[in-house]
């Protein structure tokens, strides 16, 4: 049997401390209301992201203690290399400080300016190291991925009959990879299949291109694969990684998702003359060989979390507690993404606030009411994050969707705080006909919702 609750019991505790509403209010206001820029310690709940914020276990704290911080031959880049070797199948993996590193070195290697890079959704450290190339990031995720409504047990596969389209159009010169996120973040932590990672990569060795993964989540994607995907629910979870991972010839990873750890990422694959090109990149920008941009413990401590992330006690727990919140919301007529992905529960800022247009920020508004009132911080996945203006027509670009994403850290929050959580989102939801849509006052021109200020529209310029 399954553990039907947290297979795991408290061992060290971090206190939170309680802010007041006027102190959140003070400190938003005082932050431009861009929730990156309010201070951890005045947060209670803090569903900003699952990245870097797993709590590690007892094993890691250990392994942490055996780091071997020697600059050449760390017997714990040996560790790594070999938990991931056995998890993926590739034999040359390359320690970075983070997933974005890896994406660097890749990009770096492979593209060149004018060149496309397909996904099925680029996340925005992706799209960002695609573009700083002088490529098109090109998202090709199924339809159905598109529409928050629909339910569809891998709406993260990509769209095999576009993939074929742009190669047909295009031409293999044109299109130096093609990458899988698993799961796909920016849809909604949607997973990917086999059967479609298989049809990708079939395409992509009849033009002769590499297919990479984006593995960040790839346990989580696997536990989909073997819940939803016939023929699978007999294998284990680390049998369908193996499998998955075959369909790809290398994958980015940030480790700081699925390896369980703070920091931490790496690139891998079989290729021993991309190893060499790659290699050469990270000497001059990232470190040694044997550590990329880590310490020895944080190696040891990815190494293990590597393995420990694929217990399907864990799995079930994480996968079910996430959905747990998701159906919480749902039973109450909050509009959710649907079916709840991975690591997140999506709201459809859209459907929530229908009476803020995106040129308003609904993702935004939501996010600011769920901080100030409520102490919980989430984030926007939608006009902020995404939006842009196109330099030719002057036109404000918005995307499909204007989502918000409560990302749930690894085996850190209680299921009672998961039900804090949603019982303050359906407050909000009850309350929505009184919120109202922001303007933004300053924005950097790359990843502007680091940065970006906004302002509260008084109620005489909202429009209806
Ligand atoms: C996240 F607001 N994700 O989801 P790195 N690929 C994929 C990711 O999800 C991802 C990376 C590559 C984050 C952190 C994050 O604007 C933001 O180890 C599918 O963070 O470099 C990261 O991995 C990059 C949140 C990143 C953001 C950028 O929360």
């Amino acid at each position: 049997m399954r553990f039907p609750a947290e297979p795991f019991r408290i061992k060290v505790v971090e206190p939170l401390r309680y802010v007041s509403r006027e102190e959140r209010a003070r400190l938003l206001a005082g932050a431009g209301l861009n929730i990156f820029q309010v201070p951890a310690d005045s947060i209670y709940i803090d569903l900003l992201t699952d990245s870097g914020t797993s709590a590690m276990s007892d094993s890691q704290w250990a392994g942490l203690m055996v780091g071997d911080e020697s600059y050449a031959g760390s017997r714990n880049f040996y560790n790594l290399e070999r938990a991931v070797r056995e998890i993926t199948g590739y034999h040359r993996m390359i320690p970075t400080h983070q997933g974005r590193m890896a994406e660097n070195l890749l990009f770096s290697t492979l593209v060149r300016p004018g060149q496309i890079v397909p996904n099925n959704s680029h996340f925005d450290t992706t799209r960002a190291n695609v573009e700083a190339q002088g490529a098109e990031a090109l998202d090709l995720v199924i339809d159905e991925g598109l529409d928050p409504t629909f339910d569809h047990p891998f709406k993260g596969n990509l769209d095999v009959a576009k993939l074929e389209r742009l190669f047909e159009t295009h031409g293999r010169e044109k299109i130096p990879l093609v990458m899988i996120t698993v799961t796909n973040n920016s849809g909604g932590g949607q997973p990917v299949s086999i059967a479609n990672a298989r049809a990708v990569r079939e395409v992509c060795d009849r033009y002769g291109v590499p297919l990479f993964f984006d593995a960040c989540r790839f346990a989580e994607n696997c536990y989909f694969i073997q819940e939803r995907e016939p023929g699978y629910a007999s294998k284990s979870v680390r049998e369908i990684a193996r499998e998955l991972f075959a369909c790809a010839v290398g994958c980015t990873m940030s480790g700081k998702k699925d390896g369980l750890v703070n920091i931490g990422g790496f690139l891998a694959f079989n290729d021993d003359s991309l190893a060499e090109r790659v290699t050469n990149l990270l000497l001059r920008i990232e470190g040694f060989p044997t550590y990329g941009g880590l310490a020895g413990r944080d190696l040891e401590g990815m190494a293990r979390g590597l393995n420990e992330v694929l217990s399907e006690d864990y799995l079930a727990f994480r996968i079910n507690q996430v959905r747990n919140l998701g159906a919480m919301l749902d039973q109450a007529g909050v509009p959710i993404v649907k079916p709840v992905g991975g690591h997140a529960v999506y709201i459809d800022a859209r459907r929530f606030l229908p009476h803020i247009p995106q040129s308003q920020f609904p993702g935004q508004c939501l996010v600011v009411v769920l901080y100030r009132d409520y102490g919980i911080r989430a984030v926007e996945v939608g006009s902020l994050m995404f939006g842009h203006r196109d330099p030719q027509t002057g036109q404000d670009v918005f995307p499909k969707l204007d989502l918000v994403r409560l990302a749930i850290p690894r085996r850190v929050y209680t299921s009672e705080q998961m039900r804090y959580v949603a019982q303050s989102v359906i407050e909000i939801h009850r309350e929505r006909d009184a919120m109202r849509g922001l303007r933004l006052e300053y924005e950097a021109p790359v990843l502007r919702h680091f940065t970006a200020r906004l302002r509260e529209l008084e109620p005489a310029t909202v429009q209806t």
